[in-house]
């Protein structure tokens, strides 16, 4: 497949200009903006008691392993008249790997957050964030498996009886099924790699935005994960197959295969199109997101191509030979690389920077590894597109 793309390559078609900014040609491997330049308040860890229990678990649901009591954000205590901030609280989806994994790392080891792993395998995620060595104080596992959207709404029911706030949201867990010759379906019945990277996370942000209006931190995220091969404006993006919604005729139908297509354009399955396909729908949500409530609520919502992280589980249904020369062939020849702990601090940057508060933005970084807004494809910048996907998805998810 690599070598079938790269002599499309070689026979020169035309990148648009927007490519030239993207970030991921000459990604650099250094991390500029620091994580100490975190909100510009003092911080008390002791703001937020947090006591492990025991694992508990019932059936496939693991319930949320610490109870919390909200404490206000910001304390100005006596006399000195000092501010202190309270840990900020964060779920990140797909926190048992990759993105997620170093993600949760990078927070936890602030000391200023606590992180909350939502995971469908409740033992991977325990082992990931042992070996990943983050302090037991600094997270909290909780089952969430996005393929089922009964599991969605379970999980947002263990988490509010958890009684944590929720200050930031991460909808980073991803499906990539590239030699699937047919396609396999969610709990509901929908295509999986739709099913899970987008409808999943479309239904659970949709709940959780409530939780997230009532934190009283001071910056308040939504982000979800987009990627380059999305957007057709970059060469990673013209790498058959495309991105394209089409008219959506195979999403309205609720993409189950049987008396509609698998695939959102109503096209034959594809799964590195259908990823890339929920790629765009995840960008495109962002922006509707931020177009609905942004004003209103004060929400960040953001959205970023963190680099070719070329070392992680995605791949894990690539052939062997993909998989051994995907790395080297990012790293030395387009210069896309990035590690695993480099992208987890830039998603980190996303979810707490104080600079990066802008909402509606799809984040990239530069050959210097600072932060800038890239320009998104036609396609993934669509409003229309957007409000009708929207429209689709809540149906499909049974919010409308
Ligand atoms: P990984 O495969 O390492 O991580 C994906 C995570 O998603 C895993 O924790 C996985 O869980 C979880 N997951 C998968 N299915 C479900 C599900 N049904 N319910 C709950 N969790 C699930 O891949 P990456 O870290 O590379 O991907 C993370 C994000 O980064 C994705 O959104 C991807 O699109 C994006 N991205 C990745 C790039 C790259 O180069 N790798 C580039 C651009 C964007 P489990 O551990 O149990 O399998
Ligand atoms: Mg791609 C600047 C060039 C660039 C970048 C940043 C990526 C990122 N890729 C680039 C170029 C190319 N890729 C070229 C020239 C080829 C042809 C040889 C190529 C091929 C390729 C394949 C076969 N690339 C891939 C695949 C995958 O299976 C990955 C994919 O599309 O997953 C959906 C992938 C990726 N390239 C990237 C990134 C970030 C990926 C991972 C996908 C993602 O998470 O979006």
């Amino acid at each position: 497949m690599a070598l079938q793309a790269a002599s499309l390559v070689s026979s020169g078609f035309v990148v648009p200009k927007e490519a030239k900014s993207n970030a991921s040609f000459k990604d650099s491997s250094l991390f500029g903006v620091s994580l100490s330049d975190h909100l510009k308040a003092d911080f008390s860890s002791s703001a937020l008691s947090s006591q492990r229990e025991p694992n508990q678990r019932v059936g496939a649901v693991v319930r949320a392993q610490t109870m919390a009591t909200a404490s206000p954000a910001v304390n100005r205590s006596a006399g000195e008249g000092k501010k202190t901030l309270r840990k900020g609280s964060v779920v990140v989806t797909g926190a048992s790997s990759g993105l997620g994994l170093a993600t949760a790392k990078a927070l936890a080891e602030t000391g200023k957050w606590h992180v909350i792993m939502a995971c469908r395998d409740f033992l991977k995620a325990e082992r990931a964030a042992k070996s990943a060595g983050i302090s037991k104080e600094n997270y909290t596992i909780m089952h969430l498996d996005l393929a089922s959207l009964e599991s969605v709404r379970q999980f947002v029911d263990n988490f509010r009886q958890s009684g944590r706030p929720l200050d930031v949201l991460v909808c980073n867990a991803a499906v990539y099924q590239p030699t699937a010759k047919e396609p396999t379906f969610t709990a509901e019945g929908f295509e999986l790699s739709v099913g899970t990277n987008h409808l999943g996370h479309f239904l659970l942000s949709r709940l959780l935005l409530d939780d997230l209006k009532k934190s009283d931190y001071p910056s308040k995220r939504l982000i979800i994960v987009g990627s380059i091969t999305g957007n057709t404006n970059t060469l990673a993006g013209n790498v058959p197959p495309k991105a394209n919604l089409g008219d959506m005729r195979g999403l309205a139908g609720g993409l189950n295969g049987l008396n509609s297509s698998s695939m959102i354009d109503g096209g034959d399955f594809d799964g590195a199109k259908a990823y890339k396909d929920s790629k765009v729908c995840n960008m495109l949500t962002m922006q509707e997101f931020d177009r609905r409530f942004h004003e209103e609520t004060g929400i960040t919502f953001a959205s970023l191509y963190p680099g070719c992280i070329a070392t992680t589980g995605l791949f894990r249904e690539h052939i062997p030979l993909f998989r051994l020369l995907f790395p080297p062939f990012q790293k030395y020849i387009t210069k896309g690389f990035v590690s695993e702990d480099e992208a987890g601090k830039r998603l980190a940057q996303v979810v707490s920077d104080p600079s990066l508060t802008k909402s509606g933005v799809y984040w990239s970084w530069n050959k210097d590894s600072a932060s800038f807004e890239n320009q998104l494809s036609q396609e993934a910048s669509d409003a229309d597109k957007a409000r009708k996907i929207w429209e689709i998805s809540e149906k499909l998810v049974g919010l409308a």
